[in-house]
């Protein structure tokens, strides 16, 4: 059901998490406005995340429930897991350079696909519509 290209439409409060999460200024303003668009392919347990933004393109590959590493645009590593609960994806990610937990959550909502981000005690969304 995630399966296809989703584009950024809007965020909230992305910029109060980013500052959270120790994104100067400049950085923050450049990452309001990415571009970011996610072609995710699922088959069965496996991800493959085709993730593409004025910042970079790569690609990612996880299975649900197994460890990954992840970078950041801005070079911060991220360690976790997605597992699926129900119809909602959950991550769980570690930031290697200071142990602080940073969870996220992908669902579809009236056919947008919704990322949830928490650090720290400051909730975000980003919200992308279907290509
Ligand atoms: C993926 O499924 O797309 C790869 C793993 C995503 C890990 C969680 C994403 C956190 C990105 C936070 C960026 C916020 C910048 C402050």
């Amino acid at each position: 059901a995630f399966n296809g290209t989703w584009k950024i439409d809007r965020n909230e409060h992305y910029d109060k998490f980013m500052e959270k999460m120790g994104i100067n200024v400049v950085k923050r303003k450049l990452a309001e406005h990415d571009n970011l668009k996610l072609i995710i392919e699922q088959t069965g347990d496996k991800f493959i995340i085709k993730e593409s933004s004025t910042f970079r393109n790569k690609d990612i590959e996880f299975t649900l429930g197994v460890q990954f590493e992840y970078p950041m645009a801005d070079g911060t590593e991220l360690t976790g897991t997605w597992v699926m609960e129900g119809e909602t994806l959950k991550g769980t990610f570690t930031r290697k350079d200071n142990g602080k937990l940073l969870t996220t959550t992908r669902s579809l909502v009236g056919g947008e696909l919704v990322q949830c981000y928490n650090y720290e005690g400051v909730d975000a969304k980003r919200i992308f519509k279907k290509a």
